[in-house]
């Protein structure tokens, strides 16, 4: 006979079965891998596209797999004001972004696309590299953007259907700029008439006529086959606007410490990498585009380009903030 009785058997396991039911309740839930999800507008063998590749590698190798990440290239995820609207509804956990679609959301970002802000590429790295960089980053951080690191994307100039050597020459023309107040401004300052349009419209937008021209870094030119339809090209240089690898704050606060901190250093060795690669691109592009039949006109002078800009200052640098944040950047060394 069972010493213990069948109804006080059954009490017995009740109370082991409980006993296991509050365990489960209390017990952290098994760590599921992570599938993220990555926007990039660039085909995957840009710059910046294999910066991300490199950075998704790096986390999945420091992470065990845990966080693997995938980047969905040549904007299979959408255009970037889309991009972004998914980024802060958690529906995109990663992406690379220029600066300026953000600036009407993040007014601080457009201290850094204002023109011809930067002595050179060292002295754009040491802004964005520093306390300045921290300080924009905390402005996208209150939109539900994460700033892990800065890429490169160079120096834009404007690329027209017809020849363009002075402001003059660039008076009535329709010219293709990204979705920003600032961009709008900047183009009506050359005299330009502003066209915003997604990046992925611009080809077939200058091959109809729709607009005359549009600018960009010489890699963007060469990759979009831009070249091809708007055939001039003339270094402006008017803007050296940086970009962004930025993570959700909807992921950025479920991660602990240690996550975080993997996220920040394979963010920022994906940045070196890619500055080097973009360095090296900026030429070949250059190289590519003349071989495909574009024709460079130098600006020799930059003064008259950058002189017709003083309403642009006066307009986006005379906040307190703003203007401290311009100082700030001029004092840089
Ligand atoms: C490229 C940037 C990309 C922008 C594009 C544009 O890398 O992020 O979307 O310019 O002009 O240089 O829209």
């Amino acid at each position: 006979m069972s010493l213990l009785s069948k109804p006080r058997r059954r009490g017995l396991l009740g109370a082991v079965a409980a006993a296991a039911l509050s365990l489960m309740a209390f017990a952290p839930a098994p760590v599921a891998a992570q599938e993220w999800r990555g926007w990039n507008i660039h085909a995957a063998d840009y710059p910046n596209g294999r910066g991300m590749d490199r950075f998704a590698e790096l986390v999945g190798q420091r992470t065990n797999n845990r966080i693997r990440m995938r980047t969905f290239h040549s904007a299979q995820l959408g255009q970037q004001d889309e991009a972004i609207q998914q980024m802060r509804l958690g529906t995109i956990d990663f992406a690379n972004f220029n600066l300026s679609p953000l600036n009407n959301l993040a007014p601080s970002t457009a201290i850094l696309t204002l023109p011809f802000l930067f002595r050179d590429v060292g002295h754009s790295h040491r802004v964005v590299d520093g306390a300045i960089g921290e300080d924009i980053a905390r402005d996208l951080e209150a939109i539900g953007i994460i700033t892990l690191a800065w890429y490169d994307a160079g120096a834009r100039s404007l690329y027209t259907t017809r020849p363009v050597r002075a402001p003059a020459d660039v008076r009535g023309m329709k010219i293709r700029v990204q979705t920003s107040d600032l961009w709008i401004d900047i183009m009506r300052a050359m005299g330009a008439n502003p066209t915003p349009l997604p990046f992925g419209e611009v080809f077939t937008s200058l091959q109809s006529g729709v607009i005359d021209g549009a600018e960009n870094n010489w890699p963007s030119y060469e990759s979009t086959r831009h070249f091809e339809v708007a055939k001039f090209y003339t270094t402006t240089e008017h803007s050296n606007v940086p970009e962004i690898l930025a993570i959700s704050r909807q992921r950025w606060q479920r991660l602990n410490e240690a996550e975080r901190a993997i996220l920040r250093d394979a963010a920022r060795e994906s940045a070196v990498f890619q500055r080097q690669l973009w360095a090296e691109r900026e030429k070949s592009s250059r190289d590519r585009v003349v071989a495909g039949g574009a024709t460079v006109i130098e600006v020799a002078d930059r003064g008259p380009w950058q002189a017709v800009m003083e309403p642009v200052y006066a307009k986006y640098a005379s906040t307190p903030r703003m203007a401290d944040l311009l100082k700030r950047i001029r004092e840089t060394r």
